[in-house]
Order: structure tokens, then sequence, then C-alpha cells
């Protein structure tokens, strides 16, 4: 095999055969109709994007508290469920593979997004720096979330392992566990908004829990190589920071290797584009150089890749597949415009979030 072609040879992540190694990275589009229900075009959005080897779905709260921006969808309800079950038989009639991305956002949200359920949540009292997108799409100072009891902990847990159960009632081919880009675990995890005093806080060991009783939970539902996880070692994105993220994220590549996942999904740090540009810090830490090696299953890198240095950091050995976000808002057939090494459609990023057809699922194909 030519090296040139290695994006489009196949792989086995666990359980999940994948056609290629091109996985469509989860993004946020904020279309959800009412009732957080997926977006009816969604079914044609992620089925002209079924040649990926692995589509993972846009972010998607396991419960209403775990909503943070508008528009977004949910998996907790009967027609939330229903409505995904449509997007993955479509996915799957076009040869696709899908999972679903379950995210809580903690304390980067709004009480507007969640009403009845008042302020939001999150490990500790501690406000995230900035402003945020409320119910009315306007920015808000973000608010002081309430610091979890151990029931909301329990509560929690089982909001988990009920989205799991939609998410398999909806055929998905696995779940990936969102616990990057500072929400809801990834709190937990650093110890700037994990002050906790109990066993969620505190050592490196306790900041870790949470996670472990996640994958645990989602394991009575999926088995464990159906199940990813997405960590962003270093991020800054949603005003995160560990006093020592080295020791922090190398325990937990430690512990995730005892539960024989399908995958890790890492987010490199130099792309900081989540919900705001396109810059590149070449100064960041590079994660996957720093953390494939002491990982033993399979490992995803996602970042502002493009095919050559998607190409690069497979024949590196340090990654297994690659996911692209931005370049498959634009290019539905990314895969065929790799086969053939054809131009790229350019991404208009005032249709990324919110709206409906255009900029979602008007972008040409070759
Ligand atoms: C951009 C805008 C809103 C949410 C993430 C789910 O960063 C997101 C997100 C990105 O993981």
């Amino acid at each position: 095999m030519s090296k040139k072609e290695i994006l489009l040879t196949p792989v086995k992540l666990g359980a999940i055969e994948l056609k290629n190694r091109l996985v469509m990275a989860p993004l946020t589009r904020m279309r959800a109709i009412a009732g957080d229900v997926p977006n009816p075009l969604a079914e044609t959005y992620y089925a002209q994007r079924a040649s990926a080897g692995l589509i993972i779905t846009e972010a998607t709260q396991i419960s209403p508290l775990g909503m943070g921006y508008p528009a977004t969808p949910g998996i907790y309800s009967a027609a939330q469920t229903a409505a995904w079950k449509k997007i993955v038989d479509a996915v799957h009639a076009k040869g696709g593979s899908i999972v679903a991305q379950l995210w809580h956002v903690g304390r980067i949200s709004h009480s507007s997004l969640h009403p009845e359920q008042g302020l939001p949540e999150a490990p500790s009292a501690i406000a995230p720096a900035g402003q945020t997108y409320g119910a009315d799409w306007k920015l808000h100072d973000y608010e002081t979330p309430r610091a979890m009891t151990q029931e909301d902990i329990a509560r929690f847990l089982s909001e988990y392992k009920l989205a799991a159960r939609n998410a398999k009632a909806a055929g998905f081919d696995g779940v990936e566990i969102h616990a990057a880009n500072g929400y809801l675990l990834d709190q937990f995890l650093q110890d700037k908004t994990n002050q906790r005093t109990d066993n969620y806080g505190g050592s490196v060991e306790n900041r870790l829990r949470l996670l472990g009783e996640v994958i645990e939970a989602v394991a009575t539902v999926f088995s464990s190589d159906r199940i990813g996880v997405r960590l962003s070692p270093y991020g800054a994105f949603n005003d995160m920071g560990d006093s020592d993220p080295m020791a922090l994220f190398t325990a937990a590549v430690d512990k995730l290797n005892g539960y024989h996942l399908a995958y890790l999904h890492m987010i490199e740090p130099r792309s900081t584009s989540a919900g705001g540009n396109d810059q590149v810090n070449e100064d960041a830490p590079v994660t996957s150089a720093l953390f494939r090696k002491a990982y033993q299953g399979k490992f995803i890198s996602a970042g502002g890749y493009d095919q050559a240095s998607g190409e690069k950091v497979l024949e590196e050995g340090l990654a297994d597949a690659v996911a692209y976000g931005r370049l498959y808002i634009s290019n539905p057939d990314l895969v065929e415009r790799f086969e053939q090494r054809a131009p790229l459609n350019p991404y208009n990023r005032a249709t990324f979030y919110g709206g409906g057809e255009e900029g979602y699922i008007d972008y040409p194909t070759l």
C-alpha cells in the first residue's frame, strides 16, 4: 500500500468496524426543534456524510440540566430517541457507522436554558469567566453554578445510563462520553473547576472517580468495546485549567487502559476553534505525542488536521484514526475528495450554529 492511502484503509475501533480512518468529529450545530428533538434535516445531514469511517454525533445532552446552548438536541425523551433512530437508520442504510456523543455541560450553561431546574450544576460553585448564550440566543454573564451533592451525582449517573439505553434503542453503534472542552466531566477532572473536599475532589484519583463511574454506568448498556471517551488535555476553552495536566491526564490514560474501550479520542490544544475562530497555536503541547503511547487501545486525534497532516499522524503511529470537524461541515464527501485529492469546499462560519438548511445540507459533493 502506498503511504498516501493510509487514511483510506479500514480499522477496527473495539467492536466498531471503520471502512476508512476519517472520523466526522462531533459538531454542535444548534438546530434542534421543540422539545430539544434533533432537526428532521439531520437525517439528510448525517446520511450525506455516511462515507466517513465513523460519524460521532453532535454533543447531545443526557438531561435538561445537561443543556448549555440554545437548540442542542437531547437523548432523554421518547421523541428525541425516535428522531435519533431515524438518523441512525439513514446512516446505516448508506453503510455508515455512527456513535452518539453524550454530554452534560455542567457550569457552561445558563438557567434560561432549563427554567424549571434553575442554576447550572457543577462540581464546585465557581463561575466561568465571560459570557454565554441563553435561551434567547443573546449573551449573558455566566451564573455561579450550584455545587453538586452526592445525590446530584447519583442522579447524574442514572441520567447517563438512561441516555445510553436510549442510544441503544435508537440503534447507535456505540457512544462517546464527552469528558473534554470544559464540560461537566472535564470540570470534575481539573482542579481549576473541582475544589471539592469529598471523594470526588482533591487527589487525582478522586477527580477521576466520576469519569470511571460514568464508564461503568454506560457499560451496563453497551459493551465497553462500543464506548469511546473524549478528553482535551491542556485545553483552555471554557476557562479550563489544571495545576498539573501531565500528571492528571497520564493518570486518566492509565485508568482508561483498564476499561478496554472502543477508543480514546483527544483534541489537540493547538486548535482553539471550538465556538470561536480558526486560530492555531503552534506552541501548544501535542497530546498525541504526549499520551498516545501510554494508551493501549485505539486512538483518535482531532484538532485542525488536513489530509497531509492526517496522513502524517497516522504514519507516525500517533493515532489510528483522524477526526475532521470544520472540513466535514463543508465537505459531505470528504472521503471521496481525499481519494481523488480534489479541492475542498470552504466552510462558512456564519452558518455553523443555528438556522436551517443553509450551511447544513446544501454543501455540494464533487
Ligand atoms: C462549539 C460550540 C458549542 C459547543 C465542544 C460541544 O466544544 C462543544 C461545542 C463547541 O465540545
